[in-house]
């Protein structure tokens, strides 16, 4: 639960977003309205996306060598010191603006964390493919984890200190976000979203391989359904929660 900001950290993964991080961290240093913290967990980018980071006299800087996207925010979130914490990609395609919705959100409903769907998004910036598997991954885990969650690979939460502390998170790439859910669904934490807009990528490439990550992604559901409790468990959450959001 969450009933005040003390301090947000926000925690960006990057790697090669020299064309991107920029506009991010400005937005975000400008923008955020309460006491802050911006960490940049760098994967040994090679195209001058940590020298960026480093000119910026408002960011720090962590090199996280080991690849995959779970574990570099795994070790910015060891490093954080506030009392939320928000993740968000460092590629320009979130609406970062939005940041202080999601904490004003988390204070009313105080909840322990606060999604960016850009299921809504007006533009329908994300591409086809990318829309159809988070569709049928959010529909999945709607289904067996009782939620309500309208785009389960959102990149862009707000999270509370005490609720991510709490649990033991595992995958180091992509299906960090949606073991993260089921984490969160099985503790009761309650989960809402505001509704955000979205962006297509301006510069470099996107690491995610879609293949190998569905695969990652589908696994780490199905795993969390082994243990015979957990739908019981989640649906009793459910009743608690319905209408707290
Ligand atoms: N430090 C680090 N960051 C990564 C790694 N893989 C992806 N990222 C960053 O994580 C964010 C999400 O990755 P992206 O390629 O945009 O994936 P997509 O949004 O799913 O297409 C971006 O800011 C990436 O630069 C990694 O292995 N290490
Ligand atoms: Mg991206």
């Amino acid at each position: 639960m969450t009933s005040k900001v003390e301090m947000v950290s926000v925690v960006i993964p990057t790697l090669n977003e020299a064309g991107n991080i920029l506009e991010a961290v400005t937005t975000i240093h400008n923008d955020l309205a309460y006491p802050k913290e911006i960490i940049v967990v760098d994967g040994n980018s090679t195209d001058g996306t940590i020298e960026i980071v480093k000119d910026t006299d408002f960011c720090r800087l962590i090199i996280e060598p080991r690849r995959g996207y779970g574990l570099a925010l795994k070790t910015g979130m060891k490093n954080a010191k506030g009392n939320i914490i928000v993740m968000v990609d460092g590629d320009g395609t979130y609406e970062v603006k939005h940041i202080n919705r999601m904490l004003d959100k988390m204070v009313e409903k105080d909840v322990d964390m606060v999604l960016a769907t850009r299921m809504y998004d007006p533009n329908k910036a994300m591409g086809f493919m990318n829309f159809l598997g988070n569709k049928v991954i959010t529909w999945c885990f709607d289904f067996f984890y009782s939620q309500f969650l309208s785009d389960t690979q959102s990149g862009f939460r707000a999270i509370s200190r005490e609720a991510i502390d709490n649990v033991e998170l595992n995958e180091g790439d992509m299906a960090y976000a949606t073991e993260m859910l089921i984490k969160f669904a099985k503790e009761g934490y309650n989960m809402v979203e505001i509704p955000t807009t979205y962006k297509a990528r301006k510069y470099g490439k996107p690491k995610l391989r879609r293949f190998k990550s569905g695969i990652e992604i589908f696994s780490t559901m199905f795993r969390g359904l082994l243990d015979a409790d957990t739908i019981r468990q989640c649906q009793e959450n459910w009743k608690k929660n319905r209408f707290k959001r």
